[in-house]
């Protein structure tokens, strides 16, 4: 049935739309490596948009390591500032929303994990805006024409179109009778001749 065709094609195409709106990316930190020293986490996260709204899953064993939530100068010293107690996460399959723009760093806080490297800094973006419909050419149908483009103009039919070419003229026709009949009459006369 073409209606009902056009019913999943209309859905698929909502479904499709409404995609981008959900994207919530989860960026499981390290991919299959997890959360631990001696990883390249700056190569990690390479090439990778980080957005609000996207969430940073730190994937460890319970207790073996955890996930500080610092600042840039902790972050390159390895150490938190005397005096403040920041976010931490120690579950081992840590949740961080990423929830404003701008610098975040995170290392883990147990032993020399942060020195071996178990450290990561991202950079995170605005939300993705929903896409807008791509920017075809709007025409509105109430509004004039645009004016023809500039190029050769066809000319006006003339008001003195050529004449059709004549109609035999009577003097033809008399020849064509004329040659006629005298190839009735060769005819007749090879007739008679054979
Ligand atoms: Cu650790």
């Amino acid at each position: 049935m073409a209606s009902t065709q056009m019913l999943s094609l209309l859905a698929v195409f909502v479904a499709a739309a409404a995609i981008p709106l959900a994207t919530a990316e989860n960026f499981t930190v390290g991919d299959d490596n997890g959360w631990l020293p001696d990883v390249n986490y700056t190569t990690w996260a390479q090439g990778k948009v980080f957005r609000i709204g996207d969430n940073l899953i730190f994937n460890y064993i319970a207790g073996a390591h955890n996930v500080i939530v610092v600042g840039g100068d902790e972050f390159k010293l390895c150490n938190v500032s005397a005096g403040r107690a920041p976010k931490v996460f120690s579950s081992g399959d840590d949740v961080v929303p990423l929830q404003t723009t701008g610098k975040k760093w995170y290392f883990c806080g147990i032993a020399d994990h942060c020195s071996r490297g178990q450290k990561l800094v991202i950079d995170v973006l605005p939300a993705a805006v929903s896409p807008a419909p791509s920017p075809a050419p709007f025409v509105n149908p109430s509004s004039p024409p645009a004016s023809p483009p500039p190029g050769p103009v066809t000319p006006a039919p003339s008001a003195n179109p050529p004449s059709p070419p004549a109609p035999p003229s009577s003097s033809w026709r008399i020849a064509t009778d004329v040659s006629m009949m005298m190839a009735v009459a060769a005819a007749a006369a090879a007739i008679v001749m054979a």
